[in-house]
């Protein structure tokens, strides 16, 4: 379960559905070009909150299809309707999903009683190991020590997806739980976490530029941090360029141009403007994605 995981992708078309063949080439491209260890399912990067339940079944059985035991598989089912997070969780337990994923429940005001509870709910009924899925600056769910102390007293919470820039948490989390899993969430700070010692790092631009990432992971892994910081500046330059142009519809139409079926996404996320579509094919040149 270590290494770096695509948050994967998933094409729609204008109406919203989900194109299906295209999914498919997505999760090959990641697998085959961009070569990541293993593919986060129904993320943010997947616009999960956006999707039914019908259509995040469906995802999951269509990835864990054509994924079919070549990398590892985890499954975001959190929800604020926890009926649904432990019906998407029994479902992808039982596709084979290497372990569930949640992230902490957002919206209401919930307490910590109630988060952990939440936790403990979807554990139960699925039997299946369970990553936090914490990213505060999109939930407004900051965790402290004493509560990711609490949330790892249980044996089936394996690890956290650790989406934040707060370094000395991460460093006080990795030297007090040497065995559990630390995901890096964001990529633009990936040497960051490689740095700090995570397990692995999950983001979205792994889709399109999963080669980069691997570079720097294995960089810091060896301690050449010099050129760990290279690559990474490279990155950077990159993902400056993709969030000012639209995230997610700018890695979708990276991977238009290259070929796949990326489609566009969900509303009410907005398409791609046609003005800025020249900029992307740019992107790919300049970038060699
Ligand atoms: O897309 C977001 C939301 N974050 C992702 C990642 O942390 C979570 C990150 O890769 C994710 O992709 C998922 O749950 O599917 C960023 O897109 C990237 O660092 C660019 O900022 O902010």
């Amino acid at each position: 379960m270590k290494g770096l995981f695509s948050a994967l992708l998933v094409p729609f078309n204008e109406n919203g559905e989900l194109i299906e063949q295209g999914l498919r080439e997505i999760v090959r491209q990641n697998i085959e070009v961009q070569k990541v260890d293993g593919l986060y399912v129904n993320g943010s990067s997947g616009e999960n909150f956006m999707l039914s339940t019908e259509q995040k079944k469906q995802i999951f059985r269509i990835v864990s299809e054509e994924n079919n035991g070549a990398v590892k598989l985890i499954a975001q089912v959190g929800s604020v309707n926890l009926n649904e997070a432990v019906e998407l969780g029994q479902y992808a337990t039982e596709l084979g999903y290497d372990s569930l994923s949640a992230v902490t429940p957002f919206y209401y005001k919930f307490t910590f009683e109630e988060i952990k509870s939440y936790y403990e709910t979807i554990i139960e009924a699925t039997g299946n190991n369970m990553i936090i899925y914490a990213i505060p600056f999109l939930t407004g769910v900051s965790m402290s020590m004493a509560q990711f102390d609490e949330l790892f007293q249980n044996e089936k919470v394996i690890g956290v997806k650790y989406t934040d820039g707060n370094f000395y948490l991460l460093e006080r989390l990795r030297k007090r739980y040497p065995d559990k899993l630390i995901y890096s969430g964001f990529d633009e700070m990936l040497i960051y976490g490689a740095i700090s010692g995570v397990d692995g790092a999950i983001g979205s631009t792994y889709n399109i530029n999963g080669q980069r990432a691997r570079q720097i992971w294995d960089l810091c892994q060896e301690g050449k941090i010099t050129e760990a910081y290279e690559v990474q500046h490279v990155t950077n330059d990159l993902i400056e360029k993709v969030l000012d142009l639209g995230l997610y519809q700018t890695l979708k139409e990276v991977l238009n141009v290259k070929g796949y079926q990326a489609g566009t996404v969900k509303k009410p996320m907005a398409s791609m403007d046609e003005s800025k579509k020249a900029a992307v094919a740019q992107l790919v040149k300049d970038f060699n994605l």
